[in-house]
C-alpha cells in the first residue's frame, strides 16, 4: 500500500491581516499533483486543518474545490481522504460529504458521537475506507477522544482483514512527546498519549503539529530523505506551508509504503518548495539595525534581490525609540514596487532592551490553541505579567460574555 500523507493546509490563511496566500497554496497543490503523477499512490490523505478558519470565504472554498477536483480528475484511481481539523468547522465539512462522495473523495467532518458504542455496530462504516491494497480509518479532530471508540474502529477493520492488508489510521490530535516548535510554548495544550489512539494500525497519519516528525524517533531523522520503520508508527506529516515565521524547519509531504499488516513502513520525505520564505533582517546572528536609514537601505536591497518573501525587521533599542512616525508607511511604500512579492510583518523586533525583548520573544498564541486549552482563562492569569498592555479584568469580562454567547448558541441549535 502506498499513500501520500499531508495535513494542516490552512487554506485561506491571511498573514499580518493583509496578505492572502492563494499563490503559495497553488504552488503546493502543483507539487502535490506532480508527486501523484510520479509516485501514483493508492490514497492521498489530508489529516485535518483544511482551512485556516471555520467559515472560509467563497473564494477560499472555490480554491479548495477546484484544486481537489482537478487532482481527482487527473488521477481518478487515487483515493482522496480529507478530515476536519480543529481549525475547521466539523459541521460544515460534514455537510459537504455527500457531494464530495460523488467525486469519490471521502470527507469526514464529525468524529464518532461520544455515546456511539451504546448503539450497536454499523457506525464504523462511516470512518472506514477499504481499498484493494489496504484500509484507511479516517478520524477528524476530536475534542474528547475515547480510546474504546478508536479501538472499536480498528477492531472492525481487523475482522475483515484476514488477508493482512496494511491499516492506516488518520487523526488530528496533539500527541504527548511531540516537538512543538512553531506553536509557541503551548504547555497547556490538551494532548493525548499515543496509546489513547488504540492499537492495530501500521501507520498513524497525524495532523495538527506543524513540524514533520515520527513519534519516538529523533528529529535528526528528518534530514534523511528516507527512513524505514517497523509497522505501528505514528507520524506528523507537518503543515503544507510555513504557517508562521517561527516554522524554520523544512516542510515535507510523507510518501509511505507499507508492505503488509505488521510489516515494514518505508517513508520518503518529499521536500515542499516554498514560494515565499520568511526572512528576518538582519539575520539573527548579525547586529540589529541602528537607524531607520539602515532599515530603508536593507529593504531596498531585499526588494531588488531576492525580491520575494516575508520580512520582519530587527532594530536596536535606541533606533527603535526614535523611529519616524511614517516608518511603517515608508516600508509599505517601498514594497509596492514588488507587487506584493515582498511582504512585511509590521511587528518590528526591538533588541538590546530586556523589556522590549521579552515582549518580542514572548509566545504568540493562535485562537485555535487557546480553544484547546482546558482552562484558557487560568492560563492567561498565570502569564498576565508577560502582557503589560492587557487588563485582566477586561479579559475576564470578555470571556464571560463569550461564554454566555456560546451557551445561547448551543441552546439555539
Ligand atoms: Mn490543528
Amino acid at each position: 500500500m502506498r499513500i501520500l500523507h499531508t495535513a494542516d493546509l490552512h487554506i485561506g490563511q491571511i498573514l499580518y491581516q493583509y496578505y492572502d496566500r492563494f499563490d503559495e497554496h497553488a504552488h503546493f497543490f502543483g507539487q502535490l499533483e506532480a508527486w501523484c503523477d510520479e509516485y501514483r499512490p493508492d490514497a492521498l490523505l489530508v489529516s485535518g486543518d483544511i482551512f485556516d478558519i471555520q467559515q472560509p470565504s467563497a473564494a477560499v472554498k472555490d480554491f479548495f474545490n477546484s484544486s481537489v477536483v482537478a487532482l481527482h480528475r487527473r488521477f481518478p484511481d487515487i483515493r482522496i481522504v480529507i478530515t476536519a481539523g480543529n481549525h475547521d468547522s466539523a459541521a460544515r465539512i460534514q455537510a459537504d460529504r455527500e457531494v464530495w462522495g460523488l467525486a469519490d473523495v471521502k470527507l469526514v467532518g464529525h468524529g464518532p458521537a461520544s455515546d456511539v458504542l451504546e448503539g450497536g455496530d454499523g457506525w464504523q462504516e462511516r470512518f472506514i475506507v477499504e481499498l484493494p491494497s489496504g484500509f484507511v480509518v479516517a478520524l477528524p479532530f476530536m475534542s474528547s477522544l475515547r480510546t474504546e471508540v478508536v479501538q472499536s474502529l480498528l477492531d472492525a477493520v481487523a475482522l475483515r482483514n484476514a488477508d493482512g492488508r496494511p491499516v492506516v489510521l488518520m487523526a488530528h490530535q496533539a500527541v504527548t512527546g511531540s516537538d512543538l516548535t512553531g506553536h509557541g510554548d503551548i504547555g497547556n495544550l490538551r494532548s493525548s498519549a499515543i496509546g489513547e489512539l488504540g492499537s492495530g494500525y501500521d501507520y498513524l497519519a497525524l495532523g495538527h503539529i506543524h513540524r514533520p516528525q515520527t513519534l519516538g524517533h529523533p528529529l535528526a531523522d528528518e534530514d534523511e530523505p528516507r527512513s524505514s520503520y517497523g509497522a505501528g508508527i505514528a507520524r506528523y506529516s507537518g503543515s503544507a506551508l510555513h504557517v508562521s515565521g517561527d516554522e524554520r524547519f523544512p516542510h515535507t509531504v510523507s510518501l509511505v509504503d507499507i508492505d503488509r499488516h505488521g510489516g515494514t513502513v518505508e517513508l520518503t520525505r518529499l521536500r515542499i518548495d516554498e514560494l515565499r520564505h520568511f526572512y528576518i533582517l538582519p539575520e539573527p546572528d548579525c547586529e540589529p539595525f541602528g537607524s531607520s536609514f539602515e532599515v530603508y537601505d536593507a529593504v531596498d536591497r531585499f526588494c531588488a534581490d531576492p525580491g520575494r518573501g516575508y520580512i520582519r525587521l530587527r532594530v536596536d533599542a535606541a533606533a527603535f525609540a526614535s523611529l519616524p512616525s511614517d516608518f511603517v508607511q515608508t516600508i509599505y511604500r517601498k514594497l509596492e514596487s514588488t507587487g506584493n512579492e515582498v511582504r512585511f510583518n509590521p511587528q518590528t523586533i526591538c533588541e538590546n532592551d530586556a523589556a522590549e525583548e521579552a515582549v518580542a520573544e514572548r509566545p504568540v498564541f493562535e485562537l485555535a490553541e487557546l480553544q484547546q486549552m482546558t482552562n484558557p482563562l487560568e492560563f492567561i492569569r498565570k502569564t498576565i505579567d508577560m502582557y503589560p498592555e492587557l487588563n485582566l479584568d477586561d479579559l475576564e469580562n470578555d470571556f464571560r460574555e463569550i461564554e454566555e454567547e456560546l451557551l445561547k448558541g448551543d441552546q439555539e441549535k
